[in-house]
């Protein structure tokens, strides 16, 4: 890079002041922090976009600013490497530096430094694609992003407004373009709707037509977004009515509504009251998660969340890949700690299915999915996806079905690969993954929680003056430091019949987490409870101690 590029960094980025008392962490999911005071991270975010763009030969890499299920002041951004997986985790540790570096001259050493490092070659013209969620903060955090990617003359395409997984599957489709084998569909929001609704409705036709379904889109962009691809679909098969839609009012976004707050509070959204036998989902803020659930006729809620749409995938995957009658096709399951036990027990036990741990984050979870030829990895929060490995793919081509029973099992199992966004969870394409199989199997809301009951679970969160001083191993299960917490937890769930409880720094939100399961609800009550007290008492709880359960 050329003096006068470097001085044209240091210029831009004086316009973009990092906070004298913050430090960044690239997180489970990126930077996430309070909005307004991302500007810098966000400017020198395009910095590293263009150059992880040169270090892959001028592919695109995307951009996209959201802190997703976050509450409204908090923002974020994250970079999307670009198959349209998350970041390679090498590359984090630059993002940290280049987000701390305390003046103009450190960014454009921490930038020259890692062009060293990374052999990179920088006559390369950058590309990147970036989009935005509906945050009030996300408007001038664009602006730092543009500063960042104009000042290494970057050849950018802006996407607007669009849901986090829509941009994961924009940055995969445009550097597949040119591969007829690859080639992932078009990179527009007309081209997404087109690709997995017409998928959609190859898997459904013939098939009765379900009741509507009330989609909660948690105030954030999956409102307007779905209500695009309704229209694309324009078939009584996708019958439905957006619920939690407003992305204008203040304050309402994630507020009181959304997957994050139906999964954690175990309740629907609180502005809306469910009419037994009607089917409901909730997006997250920018839809990369989603949960499904329904009031029984006493009026009880019944959660269907990440674990029951991962079992529900497999099981039909499964069914199809026998029906298929393809050869050594395995299907394969990856959870997180936050797996409820008893659909890991149904995993094993009753699916037959390999099952295997990994740390919290889709990122992780993505890795270890592609070793499986077909992996459904899903977070109990509703963040996931399948994904189809080389090995997959080539046994579908080579299949010889013998019937056309099989022929019909390899077309469904083809089809099911364009319902789905491989890229990234995705709530949308989750969706109508789960949407299909339902209709395939005519089954309801109710029918579908049959296959096991849910061991009860609590999440709590504890606020901490450090939340870095917790160190965890054994997939985030075990605490390392601070010393001796980790004893005080086992002798806590040693007291409760097949109690489990952890606990874990968030990667996204100033917090620490804990999570409890026992044989009975007081029981897991008591223990999350008596957990988080500890965690408040010996590693510096600030604020209000989490509530004495009663
Ligand atoms: C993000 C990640 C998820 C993770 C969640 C919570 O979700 O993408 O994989 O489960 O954060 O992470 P933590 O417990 O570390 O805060 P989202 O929907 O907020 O992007």
């Amino acid at each position: 890079m050329t003096t006068s590029a470097f001085t044209k960094v240091a210029e831009y980025s004086g316009k973009h002041p990092k906070p004298a008392d913050i430090t960044f962490a690239y997180g489970t999911a990126g930077f996430r922090t309070i909005g307004e005071t991302l500007e810098s991270t966000v400017f020198r975010v395009g910095l590293l976009a263009a150059l992880r763009s040169q270090s892959k030969q001028g592919q695109t890499i995307g951009v996209m600013i959201t802190a997703s299920h976050n509450e409204e002041r908090d923002n974020g951004v994250k970079l999307v490497d670009p198959m349209g997986e998350m970041l390679q985790q090498s590359w984090e540790g630059y993002c940290t530096s280049m987000a701390n570096a305390a003046t103009d001259d450190d960014v454009v050493a921490v930038l020259s430094s890692i062009i060293e490092s990374e052999g990179i070659d920088v006559s390369i013209r950058p590309k990147v694609a970036y989009a935005r969620d509906t945050r009030p903060s996300s408007p001038l955090l664009q602006a730092a992003l543009e500063d960042g990617l104009a000042a290494l003359d970057v050849e950018a395409i802006n996407y607007g407004i669009v849901t986090t997984p829509q941009l994961h599957y924009f940055v995969r489709c445009i550097n597949t373009a040119d591969s007829a084998a690859a080639a992932y569909g078009e990179p527009t929001e007309a081209g997404y709707n087109k690709k997995y609704g017409a998928a959609f409705l190859r898997l459904v036709e013939g098939k009765p037509h379900p009741s509507k379904l009330y989609i909660d889109a948690a105030n954030g962009v999956g409102a307007p977004q779905v209500r695009k691809l309704a229209e694309a679909i324009n078939s009584p098969y996708f019958n439905i009515e957006v619920c939690n839609g407003d992305t204008e009012s203040l304050g309402k976004l994630n507020m009181g509504c959304g997957a994050d707050y139906v999964k954690t509070n175990q309740r629907q959204p609180a502005s809306m009251t469910l009419t037994p036998g009607d089917r409901y989902c909730s997006f997250d803020g920018d839809a990369d998660r989603i949960v499904y659930y329904y009031a029984d006729e006493h009026g009880s809620f019944h959660l269907l969340d990440g674990d029951k749409i991962s079992t529900l995938a497999a099981t039909y995957l499964r069914d199809l890949v026998s029906a298929a009658g393809i050869e050594d096709l395995q299907v394969g399951v990856v959870q997180t700690a936050y797996a409820n036990g008893s659909s890991t027990s149904y995993i094993k036990d009753t699916l037959k299915l390999p099952t295997v741990f990994a740390k919290t984050g889709v990122k992780h979870l993505h890795h270890e999915a592609e070793k499986m030829h077909i992996g459904v990895y899903f977070e109990a929060n509703g963040h996931g996806t399948v994904l189809f490995n080389a090995g997959a793919i080539a046994k579908l081509r080579e299949a010889k079905p013998q019937s056309p029973a099989q022929a019909d099992a390899v077309e469904r199992l083809w089809a099911l690969r364009d319902l789905i966004n491989e890229s990234v969870g995705d709530a949308m394409s989750d969706m109508l993954l789960v949407e299909t199989i339902l209709i395939c199997k005519g089954w309801t809301l109710a029918q579908w929680d049959e296959a096991y009951t849910d061991m009860p679970s609590r999440l709590l969160k504890v606020v901490v003056n450090d939340r870095t001083i917790f160190k965890t191993t054994n997939a985030e299960q075990t605490l390392t430091a601070p010393k001796g917490l980790q004893d005080v937890v086992d002798a806590l769930v040693a007291k409760f019949p097949r109690g489990r409880s952890f606990v874990r720094p968030s990667g996204t939100e100033d917090a620490v987490r804990v999570y409890a399961e026992a044989a009975t609800r007081s029981d897991c009550d008591q223990l999350a409870y008596s957990v988080a007290g500890a965690v408040f008492d010996k590693a510096g709880g600030r604020g209000e101690r989490p509530a004495e359960f009663i």
